[in-house]
């Protein structure tokens, strides 16, 4: 296929390859790192994994050789200028956090693959598909154009990704395509209900107590059509759990009829503010997003915050109240 000619010449014609993904990975970053270091095993390519934020316990069965590394706790290679950065799952090189300083400007060249909304200019460079579910989904359309052998730890890995994605395939962007893929991968001996009790039964204990805490923020505007939630880094410590651990917790108002919009701030344990956002329907908040120098999808965006969390609540409700006049 067309699309796939510069990144698969990329990967042919290079030996070192490290892949990151966006900060506090999640399961489509981690799925699709673990696919492409499997996929460039079986091609006899070294290939390293870097990422700025540790992962999510949940994820540790992806990674059974502890491949996946967090910068700080990894010793970068003295010939780094040999590397190939493959930059997975985010086309924003700020949301790759450290790697972006440390790894980036040291290594031979870059290139993304992702299906996040981007410019021309990105997308003629790179591999963005922004109608693909999940990068995971672009992955396994790469990989079959190659002929690289779909293992049970390939399929995997692949599944994961889609799986989060796709909220479990009933996302926006979840086609006729995704589950013609996740037919093949389940096919290949991938267990659904194993990946889900994984995926969505694996949480910690302090897990549910930040739920707990930060459900307990939730104010409602707009008549009651806009859900509003914060997290401290005091939350974080009081309930002893990781910023990680609050990834999903953005989704619980959006189960309720009338909420249109799920806003969520959270800081993480720096104190850094980030303010994440779903939508139902029409509503775009990657448009907010994007105003706030952040990027995403138009019903699940999300931006850091350049201002205290008062005055950016005031300023995302001003936002959107063009949808609820
Ligand atoms: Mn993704």
């Amino acid at each position: 296929m067309e699309r796939f000619k510069e990144i698969r010449k990329l990967l042919k014609e290079n030996e070192f390859f490290i892949i990151t993904a966006h900060e506090t990975p999640d399961g489509d970053a981690i799925g699709s790192e673990c696919a492409m270091s499997l996929a460039l095993g079986s091609m006899h390519k070294t290939s390293l994994i870097i990422n700025a934020d540790q992962m999510a316990h949940k994820y540790n069965f992806l990674d059974p050789d502890n491949r996946i590394k967090t910068l700080g706790a990894v010793d970068i290679p003295d010939d780094i200028a040999k590397y190939t950065l493959l930059i997975l799952d985010t086309n924003d090189i700020e949301n790759i956090g450290e790697v972006a300083q440390e790894i980036l400007p040291l290594v031979k060249q870059y290139f993304i693959i992702d299906h996040h909304e981007s410019d021309d200019e990105k997308i003629n460079k790179n591999l963005i598909t922004s109608n693909a579910s999940s990068t995971c989904e672009i992955l396994y359309d790469l990989f079959s154009s190659m002929e690289i052998p779909l293992t049970l730890s390939l399929a995997t890995a692949l599944f994961v990704g889609i799986v989060y994605d796709t909220g479990s395939f009933i996302y926006p962007k979840t086609t006729a395509k995704t589950f013609k893929i996740a037919f093949e991968l389940v096919s290949k001996g991938v267990n659904p209900n194993e990946i889900y009790s994984r995926i969505y039964e694996s949480n910690s204990i302090s897990a549910l107590r930040l739920q707990s805490k930060v459900l307990s923020s939730l104010t409602l505007f707009y008549d009651q059509q806009v859900a509003v939630q914060e997290m401290s880094k005091e939350d974080l410590e009081e309930c002893q759990a990781m910023y990680e651990e609050s990834d999903t917790i953005i989704n619980i108002p959006l189960k309720s009829e009338a909420i249109k919009v799920s806003v969520f701030f959270k800081e993480n344990e720096e104190g850094l503010l980030r303010c994440s956002m779903r939508s139902k329907g029409n509503i775009d908040v990657a448009v907010i997003a994007q105003h706030y120098g952040g990027g995403g999808h138009k019903t699940a965006a999300g931006f850091k915050s350049a201002y205290p969390l008062e005055k950016m609540k005031r300023k995302v409700l001003e936002k959107l109240r063009i949808y609820f006049q």
